[in-house]
């Protein structure tokens, strides 16, 4: 099934894990893996704000080695664009007013991504303040929605949807020090009527359900499985009994 049918049409709510392709080790990624088959996590994201090694190519073949989960690029930049995923979070940075990441480097892009023959998710991304600096925030070059203005993102999800864009991603950044607040997210999905994505600070199984339980249809996890991927299997369990 076409992956945007599936995360638009799920009644269940889904679970992400981010694989950071800088820490993309053989040894840890088939551990990884394996417990994310074996969690039914639902999608690997794959992506960073700053790849500074190129290990992209071989971290997406090493995840399709170890398990036939579906492969979502989370592009940080148009160098980030891979025939061998399954599909690619074209975003645009709907919460800041930086043109280069509105449309600029999408044009860049546009041939490469056309001729990779991935699926396109069209997205409305949103950085919101997180209560330390993110390398997302820093290389976006962006000022982030205030963590307790609901109103302005309810506002700029709004215009998302309005401008066509499919999924909202609301994202508190890599290692936030605070995720998205359960409030922001329920006037968020009060609003829009497509699917909501939620990551940036999610460490414990009980803040996955928060959120879950907040409005978010899929949440997204890196940072913590990192440090721990035990966490992939009560994460999992979390989102689904949300
Ligand atoms: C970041 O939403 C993702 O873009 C995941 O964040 O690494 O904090 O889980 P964490």
């Amino acid at each position: 099934m076409e992956i945007y049918k599936r995360i638009s049409e799920r009644k269940e709510k889904q679970f992400a894990i981010l694989i950071d392709p800088e820490h993309c080790r053989h040894n840890v990624m088939k551990k990884l893996m394996a417990l994310a088959s074996e969690a039914a996590v639902d999608y690997i994201f794959v992506g960073g704000s700053l790849l500074v090694n190129d290990h992209l190519d071989q971290c997406i073949k090493l995840i399709r080695s170890e398990t036939d989960l579906s492969v979502i690029l989370f592009p940080g930049s148009e160098m980030q664009v891979n025939g061998n995923a399954d599909a690619i979070l074209v975003l645009s940075l709907i919460s800041g007013r930086n043109p280069e990441l509105l449309i600029g480097k999408h044009v860049l892009a546009a041939p490469y991504i056309k001729a990779s023959g991935l699926e396109i998710l069209p997205t409305g991304y949103m950085l919101i303040e997180s209560g330390n600096s993110t390398t997302a925030l820093y290389m976006s070059n962006t000022t982030p929605i205030p963590r307790e203005k609901d109103g302005i993102a309810v506002c700029t999800a709004m215009a998302g949807e309005m401008l066509g864009l499919k999924l909202i991603y609301m994202d508190a950044g890599s290692g936030a020090s605070h995720a998205v607040s359960a409030s922001m997210i329920r006037s968020v999905k009060e609003n829009i009527s497509i699917p909501l994505v939620v990551g940036g600070g999610i460490r414990t199984p009980e803040a996955a359900f928060e959120s879950c339980s907040a409005g978010a249809d899929l949440i997204v996890v890196g940072t913590a499985i990192e440090n721990d991927v035990q966490l992939i299997k009560e994460i999992s369990l979390a989102v689904k009994s949300a």
